[in-house]
């Protein structure tokens, strides 16, 4: 006897999607003006190292943040390394477990410590209580990450960082686009760091950025990129090839000639995605805060299991059986990642906010591959999915 539950694909009825649905389809500008740049740059035969794209590209996001300067590099990852070695950071480093884990990584990579610091349930974000009983004689810095674009309490940092003397720097691989007190990111802390990435609401195929008002920071940033040379045959520093091509940066500026549209776009299905999971018991939206500038580029819910009676996981995988290939970012959380999670140091790790959420958090796509059909298809799937919570548990556990 066919039941309700025989509709949803993973008990073999039809998927909700013929084809996948993903977090993180690439946001493509104008394609004409893309390949006319790229003809531009194989006329001029210059397609890396410090091109005129490039600092085209550099220029633009100083000009949209407000920053001084903006060194564009091949991605947020060596990006976050090389502002970390330009530093002249050692020791420990305060910073989120709930994030990418590129951004621990990033320290771990170069020989220092990531000391993990619990997250604001709320917010999402780095705990500015937490950041203050962490600091130690050892604290180089305290490194704050924009999670899904909303700013953290830069206020409450910067203090804490300017009582202690030492730099905040922000992974702001999120939160291009993006403003806290009407101030753009980017401008905050001793540097910021983007993410051009191809998931990223403004991508470059691959790229990052530093941006930054010290104008020697920057400058040494941009040999490190590229080196450590400050002319032919001239190495003035150890560096690194960090260096965004010319195509990457001919990519950006084309993307930033829509950004406003790919906001638009995200706005709008973020919109569908709040109407139709609003007052779902277990089921709360990430929200963003309106009367600042968001990129909307992350649909973020929360599964409480005990009012659902599913939990997470396998609302993801009734989620992948329908062809909506939703994430479990940032799951499991870094400190209960590789080599994290073998180090002495992180055994006794007291992260419950942040394993919590790791285990609560579940990404549904966006961006302007998704229509707001798809979006109100998906939230209909997922609505649907929680109504049935309990029965679909039970089915599954007697598997
Ligand atoms: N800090 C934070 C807080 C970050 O979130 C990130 C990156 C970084 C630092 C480091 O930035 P980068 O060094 O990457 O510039 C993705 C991205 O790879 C990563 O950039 C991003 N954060 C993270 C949150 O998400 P994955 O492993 O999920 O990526 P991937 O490549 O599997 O892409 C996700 C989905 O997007 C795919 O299932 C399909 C779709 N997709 C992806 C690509 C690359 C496409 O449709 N087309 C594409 O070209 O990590």
């Amino acid at each position: 006897m066919s039941t309700e539950l025989d509709r949803f694909a993973i008990f073999g009825g039809a998927p909700a999607f013929a084809e996948a649905r993903h977090v993180g389809r690439p946001n493509v500008g104008d394609r004409r003006a893309l390949h006319a740049r790229i003809d531009g740059l194989l006329d001029r035969r210059w397609l890396s190292n410090d091109g005129p794209l490039v600092r085209e590209f550099e220029q633009a996001i100083c000009d949209l943040t407000g920053t001084a300067h903006c060194v564009a590099v091949c991605n947020a990852t060596v990006a976050l390394e090389i502002l970390i070695r330009a530093l002249g950071l050692a020791g420990e480093v305060i910073v989120p477990s709930f994030t990418f884990v590129a951004t621990a990584h990033a320290l771990q990579w170069l020989g220092l410590t990531p000391v993990f610091c619990d997250v604001d349930p709320i917010t999402h974000n780095i705990d500015p209580a937490q950041v203050e009983r962490l600091i130690t004689p050892r604290t180089a810095a305290v490194l704050g990450v924009h999670v899904w674009g909303r700013p953290c309490d830069v206020d409450r940092l910067s203090a804490i960082a300017h009582d202690h003397a030492i730099p905040l720097l922000f992974d702001a691989a999120h939160a291009f686009g993006c403003s806290y007190r009407g101030g753009s990111v980017g401008t905050f802390g001793a540097a910021e760091v983007f993410s051009f990435h191809a998931t990223k609401v403004l991508n470059t195929f691959e790229g990052g950025a530093v941006v930054t008002n010290n104008g020697a920071l920057a400058d040494r940033l941009r040999l490190m990129r590229n080196f450590g040379f400050a002319g032919y045959d001239r190495v003035v520093e150890v560096g690194t090839n960090g260096k965004m091509p010319e195509v990457c940066a001919a990519m950006g500026l084309t993307g930033l000639e829509s950004f406003e549209t790919f906001v638009a776009v995200n706005r709008r299905n973020y919109r569908e995605y709040a109407s139709r999971l609003a007052c779902i018991p277990g089921v709360r939206l990430v929200t963003y805060d309106e009367t600042e500038r968001c990129n909307f580029q992350y649909v973020v819910a929360e599964i409480d299991a005990d009012v659902t009676h599913i939990g997470r996981d396998p609302l993801v995988d009734v989620l992948f059986a329908e062809n909506i290939l939703a994430r479990r970012y940032f799951h499991p959380g870094c400190h209960r990642m590789e080599p994290y999670r073998s180090l002495p140091r992180y055994a006794d790790a007291d992260l419950p906010e942040t394993e919590r959420l790791s285990d609560r958090v579940l990404c549904l796509p966006n961006g302007t591959d998704v229509t707001s059909e798809d979006a109100g298809r998906i939230a209909d799937v997922l609505r649907g999915a929680v109504a049935h919570g309990a029965e679909i548990s039970a089915r599954l556990a007697a598997r």
